[in-house]
């Protein structure tokens, strides 16, 4: 009779549809769909397909993606081709399109691939709601930097804010944090006059010696939502703004003290948790020195909770150390250990050998591969961490 018992451990789900892998933002632009290729791999190669429910969700639709965008925004986004845009039409560049940095181009299927990392993240979220899952998964979603009617940093649909929106059907308060190196600015954007949603972001705040702010440029400390008392959002935010070089010890610490004290003060029925890869050691555009088992105890930590959780990909510019990252959380949400040796029989399994690719080895030391000097002193972390707390104070009423 042991046999027939329930097991231990939570139900996992893993939404994916392979058509997002085949789209590309250029040859140069840093955000690789191409990532997610790797990810599956390595969640293949290991074995962790038997440990989850699988689905291939269908594309969200034009009305799906309506509950948040604008309309205007959208049959725009459905239409624009590298053929037929126009890049000095003003309406272009006021939907976020084109410009100096370029940062959100037009590509061949643009609108098939926002629609397809979006129908994943709804998929994920029906899970949830319907209680198929504890644990929702869609590495290719997690793009925290859309606006209901302008496309941001590689972001042009934010599937964050559909899924939340979705949760928030069945849930009467939803938690979301975002351990990508970036703000997520659209998320707290989008939910800033409601109560109902609490945005909490850990990110790199700051002027390069250029005088550049790190993009989005918001973010601080002292941002927390309105500040009008009348508005219901008004302290439903806290962001954690963090300096170049934080190791992995700081930022376990870090995390696990300010998101413990979010959670016990809000009560979250529901968790959406973007797990952007950028902030691990040698990403091509992010400026910390966490290892893979840094990034995953943030992971670790909220699985804890045992609320619903939403678990969601996000930036990561190293497209190797992103597939690690992202198949060790896997094994993290069914509680897998993996060996370190990569199992044999991985495609591209040259993408994760040598020296300069990591070895053959799932968790090699990133620590310091892009030598960001460490300007984060415990005086400061202690700090940041002492205001964080006293902001959460506006959550009593
Ligand atoms: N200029 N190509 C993170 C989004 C980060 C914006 C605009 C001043 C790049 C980057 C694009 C191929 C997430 C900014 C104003 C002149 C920057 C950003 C195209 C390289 C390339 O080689 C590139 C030609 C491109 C873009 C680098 N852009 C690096 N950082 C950020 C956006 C998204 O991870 O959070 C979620 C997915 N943009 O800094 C300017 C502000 C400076
Ligand atoms: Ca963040
Ligand atoms: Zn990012």
């Amino acid at each position: 009779e042991y046999g027939l018992e329930k097991p231990q451990g939570y139900s996992v789900s893993f939404h994916y549809n392979p058509h997002v892998e085949y789209h590309h933002f250029g040859s140069s632009h840093p955000m690789k769909p191409w990532r997610l290729t790797l990810t599956k791999e390595l969640v293949l190669a290991y074995g962790l397909e038997y440990t989850m429910d699988l689905y291939e969700p269908r594309p969200a639709s034009f009305e799906e993606l309506a509950v948040f965008h604008d309309r205007e925004y959208l049959s725009f986004l459905s239409k624009v081709t590298p053929q037929n845009a126009k890049p000095d039409d003003p309406c272009y560049l006021a939907f976020g399109f084109g410009g100096e940095s370029n940062d959100c181009p037009v590509f061949d299927g643009l609108w098939n691939y926002v629609s397809l990392y979006s129908g994943a993240s709804l998929n994920a979220a029906s899970n949830l709601l319907n209680k198929q899952s504890d644990i929702a998964i869609n590495w290719s979603g997690g793009l925290h930097h859309a606006k209901k009617n302008v496309a941001s940093g590689f972001c042009y649909v934010n599937d964050i804010v559909l899924a939340i929106q979705a949760l928030l059907t069945q849930n009467q308060r939803v938690l979301y944090i975002d351990i990508d190196v970036h703000h997520g600015d659209g998320v707290e954007a989008a939910f800033a006059s409601t109560d109902r949603v609490f945005t909490l972001s850990y990110h790199k705040f700051g002027i390069d010696r250029h005088g550049y702010p790190f993009f989005p440029g918001t973010g601080n400390i002292n941002e927390m939502g309105p500040t009008d008392p009348a508005n219901r959002g008004k302290g439903h935010s806290l962001n954690i703004p963090i300096d170049d070089g934080i190791d992995d010890d700081q930022y376990k610490w870090l995390f696990k003290t300010v998101t413990n004290a979010v959670i016990e003060k809000y009560n979250p029925t529901a968790i959406v948790l973007q797990s952007g890869a950028d902030s691990l050691g040698g990403d091509r555009l992010g400026r910390f020195n966490l290892n893979i088992k840094a990034h995953g105890f943030c992971i670790e930590m909220v699985k804890s909770y045992g609320r619903p959780l939403l678990l969601i990909g996000g930036g990561g510019y190293t497209p190797r150390n992103v597939a690690r990252t992202w198949c060790h959380e896997t094994a993290v949400c069914v509680g897998a250990e993996l060996h370190d040796v990569l199992p044999a029989h991985i495609p591209y399994i040259q993408a994760f050998q040598g020296e300069e690719n990591g070895g053959g080895i799932l968790y090699p030391d990133l620590h310091n591969t892009k030598r960001h000097d460490n300007l984060n002193s415990g005086e400061k972390l202690h700090k940041l961490v002492q205001e964080a707390l006293e902001n959460l104070r506006y959550l009593e009423g």
